[in-house]
């Protein structure tokens, strides 16, 4: 799984990157400071089981701090997009082949309206976030469809029609690189209204129409109200969430400074955390202490947190569907062959059935000489097609040698 992370120059999705994986990419105030993409690895937060069984747990695949669970994802931060990229502005639109692998698209705002379209500091509150949105998902849109069209689709759509091919076959063919898939492609035939029998005829906005679609499918695009901590903030996210009702205000600068102050044991503060402790009072300056008092106030207190966290779970769990799944081998202990407590949360799509999970995530062999699973809770026994629920901890019961 991964989260992509996009945006006009300048945005803050460095920042976004960073503060979400302690990542050291490059920021910079001026236009394009990225051109190679970072690549970090986050988490989401989730409240372990642990609690639950009453057990002091030793995670392998992820991390468990005072009963909290953080399952780690990765994201991806490429360069700057500016309106026409996909006619060569700016950067152009040539480095979104980095996004292929993504499932999700953040787009990072500058909610404070103080950037023009290319990235430039200009007066706060005087660009329209909004034609920033517009103009973000149509570069996107476009580089979906100049994919599905290329340099041939007269001929492409000709040889569908005239030797009666699978449209879902053929087009999954040609987008498969960007991560589309198969259920994304019959998802977007039944919303896009469109005539699949007779492909030759689609006009230049059916073509973009349907496009579209099967981007909004594959590669939702959640809005992030960056640098609402600046004065002009709040009034835009006001006047944007009339209209874009599931943005998400952040201020990837506020959570940044607060794990790095985390991290050197200055402050007691976990991601997602509405309210920090400072522990070490002498270790900070008077400015680190008023810096801290800032992002209390004005972003802690008024927004419940740095919006972060609440962005990568949005994104993972409302977005992506994903469920967690503890795994065990003992469920006498709840631990793996080696004593470890609650092992590995992983996550999965939702709806997933219980041998595919064993064959996806622990091993193929496992799943292969499969004979049921046990559900840690209830002690009953699971076939191989029940669909797993979230939080489930089973135990799997396999022929396979030495499992
Ligand atoms: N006030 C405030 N400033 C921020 C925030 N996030 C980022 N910035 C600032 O915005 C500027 C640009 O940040 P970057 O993270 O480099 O932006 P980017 O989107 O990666 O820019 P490019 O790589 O050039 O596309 C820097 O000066 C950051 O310090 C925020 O939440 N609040
Ligand atoms: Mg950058």
């Amino acid at each position: 799984m991964l989260i992509g992370i996009v945006g006009k120059p300048s945005s803050g999705k460095s920042t976004f990157l960073n503060s979400a994986c302690l990542t050291e990419a490059k920021v910079g105030n001026y236009p394009f400071t990225t051109i190679e993409p970072n690549l970090g690895k986050g988490f989401v937060r989730i409240e372990c089981i642990c609690k639950e069984f009453n057990v002091k747990d030793n995670p392998k695949n992820s991390i468990c701090k005072n009963g909290i669970r953080f399952i780690p994802i990765k994201l991806l931060d490429v360069a700057g997009l500016v309106p026409d990229a996909h006619i060569g502005k700016g950067m152009g639109n040539k480095f979104l082949s980095d996004l292929s692998p993504a499932d999700v698209l953040l787009h990072i705002i500058d909610i404070s309206g103080s950037l023009d379209a290319e990235g430039q500091e200009i007066d706060e509150g005087s660009r329209d976030p909004i034609e920033d949105i517009k103009f973000l998902e149509k570069e996107i849109n476009f580089w979906f469809r100049d994919i599905l069209i290329r340099k041939d689709w007269q001929k492409f759509v000709r040889k569908i029609e005239q030797e009666k091919l699978s449209f879902v076959d053929v087009f999954y063919e040609r987008m498969a690189g960007i991560s589309v898939k198969k259920d994304h492609i019959y998802l977007a035939m039944k919303e896009s209204n469109l005539d699949f029998e007779h492909l030759t005829v689609w006009s230049d906005e059916d073509i973009l129409h349907f496009a579209t679609k099967l981007r909004e499918i594959s590669k939702p695009i959640i809005i992030i109200a960056n640098k609402v901590d600046k004065p002009k903030g709040e009034e835009l996210l006001k006047k944007i969430s009339k209209i874009y009702k599931n943005t998400i205000p952040c201020s990837a600068l506020a959570e940044l400074w607060l794990r790095k102050f985390a991290e050197k044991g200055m402050i007691e503060y976990m991601p997602g955390d509405s309210h920090f402790k400072i522990i070490d009072k002498n270790g900070l300056s008077s400015q680190e202490i008023g810096a801290l008092k800032n992002i209390e106030d004005k972003i802690l207190n008024k927004f419940g947190s740095s919006g972060i966290q609440e962005i990568i779970n949005y994104a993972v769990f409302n977005v992506l569907k994903q469920i967690v799944v503890y795994p065990v081998y003992d469920l006498n202990t709840y631990s793996d062959k080696d004593g470890n407590v609650l092992p590995d949360a992983h996550l999965i799509e939702s709806g997933t059935k219980l041998k595919d999970f064993v064959d996806e995530k622990i091993h193929s062999d496992l799943a292969k000489n499969f004979i049921y699973g046990i559900n840690g809770r209830t002690k009953m026994r699971l076939g191989e097609s029940y669909i797993l629920q979230n939080h489930d901890i089973v135990r799997i019961v396999s022929a396979s040698k030495g499992k």
